[in-house]
Parts: C-alpha cells; sequence; structure tokens
C-alpha cells in the first residue's frame, strides 16, 4: 500500500508574467497536492483576472475564496502583516516572497521546506541543479531548488493520477468524441480529414501552414482557442480578427475559433485531436499526455536560451524515433519556431505522421518515468520535515 504523506500547509507563490503557464502550472499543482496527497494548500496568486480565464467561478474581485478544495489568495503590492508562514513554501518559477512573509517563515520554531519550482527543461545541466540548496543571505532559511524534468534525477513532470487511462479511454469512445464535437458547434471528423488543435503565440508560420492546408490535398480542420495567434489566422482568411464561435472555410482548410476553457476542456480538446500546436509549458506537456504528433511552440528567451532547451527536448523525444522521422520533425519544430519554412516543413511531416503517432503513444510513460512531479515533490517535503 503507498505510504500516505502527512497532511501539511502548503503556501504556493505565483506572480503572472505574461499569458498562462505560470498559473497554469501552479493551479494544477495546486489541486493534485490536495486531491492526490490530502494537502491544505493556499494558492498566492497576483493577478486573479488572468487566474479567471483558466479557472471559470473564480472572483478576480475578491481577495480569498475556496475553489476546488484551494485557497486562492490576492498577492496584493503591500503584503499583509500577521499572516502565518506554512509548512511547504513553494516559490513558483523565481518569484520574489515577500519580506514579511519570510519573517514569518524565519520565526517558525521548524523552519519551513522552502522551494524554488522551476521552468520545465530538457537540458543536461537541470540534474545537477536540481535539489540544490540556497541560504538565505541572512534569516536562517535555506530555499532549494525543484527542477521539473525528463529524466529520474529531476522533479519530473506534472501528470495526474489516472490522467493517462483516463485519455485512452476518451480516445477509444467515439460517441463521447462525437457528442463533444457537437457541444462546439464542429462537424463529425470524416474519414480522410485531419483535425489539428492551434495554442501557439503569434507567428507567421501559422498562416504559412494554414496557407499550405488550404490549397493542399487533405481536408483539414483546425481548432483555435482565443489567444495570441488569431491575428495570423484571421489574415489568412482575409479578417482583421476573429473571435470564439468564428468559422472560416478556404478550400480544403475550415478553421473554428474556440472559447478558452478550463484545463480539463483543454485536455479533452488536445486528446481529440490528430495533432497539437501547443506553447510555452503546460500546452507542452499537456500535449505529451494527448499521446498524439505535436508541434511546440517554445517560448521565447533572450539570447536564443529557448533553441538550446527546445533542442535538448527534441534529442530526448527524437531519440528512438526512425531517421527520416527525426528529421522531418526537427525541421518542423524548428521552422515553426523561426516562423517559416513551414510549407517545406510539412510536406516534410505529413508522410511521418504514422510513425509519430505510434511514438507519441509510447511516449508519456517513458517521459513520467518512476514518478509524476507531484509525488516527487512530497516525498522530497516528507525527506526534509519529519
Ligand atoms: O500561456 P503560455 O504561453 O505560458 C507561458 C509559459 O509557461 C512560459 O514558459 C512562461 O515563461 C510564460 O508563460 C510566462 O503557455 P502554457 O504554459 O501552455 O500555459 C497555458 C495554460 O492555459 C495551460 O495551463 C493550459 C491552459 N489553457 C486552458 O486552461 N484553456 C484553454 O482553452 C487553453 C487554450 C489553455
Amino acid at each position: 500500500m503507498p505510504h500516505r504523506p502527512s497532511v501539511r500547509h502548503w503556501d504556493i507563490f505565483c506572480t503572472v508574467i505574461d499569458n498562462y503557464g505560470d498559473i497554469g502550472v501552479t493551479w494544477r499543482l495546486a489541486r493534485q497536492l490536495q486531491r492526490e496527497f490530502g494537502q491544505r494548500v493556499r494558492l498566492w496568486v497576483d493577478d486573479l483576472a488572468s487566474f479567471a480565464r483558466l479557472c471559470p467561478g473564480l472572483d478576480p474581485e475578491c481577495d480569498g475564496q475556496e475553489r476546488q478544495g484551494i485557497t486562492l489568495q490576492r498577492w496584493p503590492k503591500t503584503f499583509p502583516d500577521g499572516i502565518a508562514a506554512a509548512e511547504v513554501v513553494i516559490e513558483a518559477f523565481g518569484c520574489q516572497l515577500p519580506d514579511a512573509y519570510l519573517a514569518a517563515m524565519a520565526a517558525r520554531l521548524v523552519k519551513p521546506t522552502w522551494l524554488n519550482l522551476e521552468y520545465l527543461s530538457a537540458e543536461d545541466w537541470v540534474e545537477g541543479c536540481h535539489g540544490l540548496p540556497s541560504p538565505h543571505p541572512r534569516l536562517p532559511l535555506t530555499k532549494h531548488f525543484f527542477f521539473p524534468g525528463f529524466t529520474e534525477r529531476t522533479g519530473g513532470l506534472i501528470c495526474e493520477a489516472g490522467l493517462l487511462a483516463e485519455r485512452a479511454r476518451w480516445q477509444a469512445d467515439a460517441a463521447a468524441q462525437a457528442a463533444y464535437w457537437s457541444t462546439l458547434g464542429v462537424p463529425p471528423q470524416t474519414e480522410d480529414e485531419l483535425r489539428v488543435s492551434l495554442f501557439s503565440y503569434a507567428t507567421p508560420a501559422a498562416g504559412e501552414l494554414l496557407g499550405t492546408w488550404a490549397a493542399g490535398p487533405q481536408p483539414v480542420r483546425v481548432l483555435v482557442p482565443e489567444g495570441k495567434v488569431l491575428g495570423d489566422v484571421a489574415a489568412v482568411f482575409g479578417d482583421e480578427t476573429l473571435q470564439a464561435g468564428d468559422v472560416r472555410q478556404k478550400g480544403r482548410l475550415a478553421v473554428h475559433v474556440l472559447p478558452f476553457t478550463d484545463q480539463p476542456g483543454y485536455d479533452r480538446l488536445l486528446w481529440s485531436c490528430d495533432v497539437n500546436i501547443v506553447r510555452g509549458e503546460d500546452s507542452f506537456v499537456r500535449a505529451q499526455w494527448a499521446a498524439r504528433p505535436f508541434l511546440w511552440h517554445i517560448y521565447l528567451q533572450e539570447e536564443d536560451a529557448h533553441l538550446v532547451k527546445l533542442d535538448a527536448f527534441l534529442s530526448h523525444y527524437g531519440a528512438s524515433l526512425s531517421a527520416p522521422a527525426r528529421d522531418a520533425l526537427i525541421a518542423a519544430f524548428h521552422a515553426w519556431n523561426r516562423g517559416q519554412g513551414m510549407a517545406a516543413a510539412w510536406a516534410g511531416l505529413a508522410p511521418q505522421l504514422d510513425e509519430l503517432r505510434r511514438h507519441a503513444q509510447g511516449w508519456p510513460k517513458q517521459a513520467l518515468g518512476s514518478a509524476d512531479l507531484a509525488s516527487r515533490l512530497v516525498q522530497m517535503v516528507e525527506n526534509t520535515l519529519q
């Protein structure tokens, strides 16, 4: 029988820099810690309006509220005095904890386990940095780095218990998928149609690929959740803008703009498409759990650091592919992230989709390894806080 961890109070701090990745990851993790490990979690967020997009029902005007078993707390510019520190403190993605809260941590008899949850990377150096301590210069506190990753010597990847089985059931259930498409106002998939979800940053690669599909031999239906790429999609049809509910057709291409949903809703979209185009960190991981071929629009970093990160992932993901499939995948990831060359890249990728589909099915178990991120995190906390 698996060991049940002690119930502890956790405070997770998250600043919304831009987009939804930081809040997407912390909200997902908070829910998993509560549901699967019985932990008591309070999530501090500086931008509740952004958070409300992926947590319907959240009131952005309300400073403190309970949603799905998690206490959601506005993280105000001036942090209130008198807040007691939790036993476990997660500082997400290097956000700076408020001084008043650090003082509360230092005042605890048993100092909290303090972790900096870092961004996901498949780069080799992550293994050497995962778990490293960083003592506070003044206070009797030590922060440890927690690096998500794709190997046993990292913090692993966020994946809820039972998710892969639930996804497999969904993908085997044609009736559930038909009902799903119908609620979105999307027609049933015809036998020869390719169905693609598109959630990327703005890029000319999107227009180029959609144009290729419009002029191509196969019907392609693209589902686009409202977001940054809509301008590029609109331009393909000569429109200024598009919004949720809009449907456009050009040649063999049909495009449906979908409303932004909650995270389980987005998972269903990924599970229901043949190919997914994703971005950032969290949707990138969810596309892998969807077990379908995907393209990753990586978040841009200074000095092209993101390209190193992109290639590190490709070398893991592509390791067991045949040379033609690997080359085609690398060319397509690069073209998308360069913002050009998608027509040629797609011509190379399309004949490899069967192999990529088979590969995508085996990948989740390999990527997860012995344990998911929340399990590794709880174990690390158990090891430090007896
Ligand atoms: O929004 P992002 O671009 O976030 C990025 C990255 O995390 C990046 O690494 C970080 O530095 C930057 O933010 C600040 O992409 P990401 O990570 O995929 O997050 C999107 C979240 O939105 C994810 O949790 C899935 C969720 N989502 C929904 O809940 N509903 C939807 O309809 C869609 C399309 C997404």
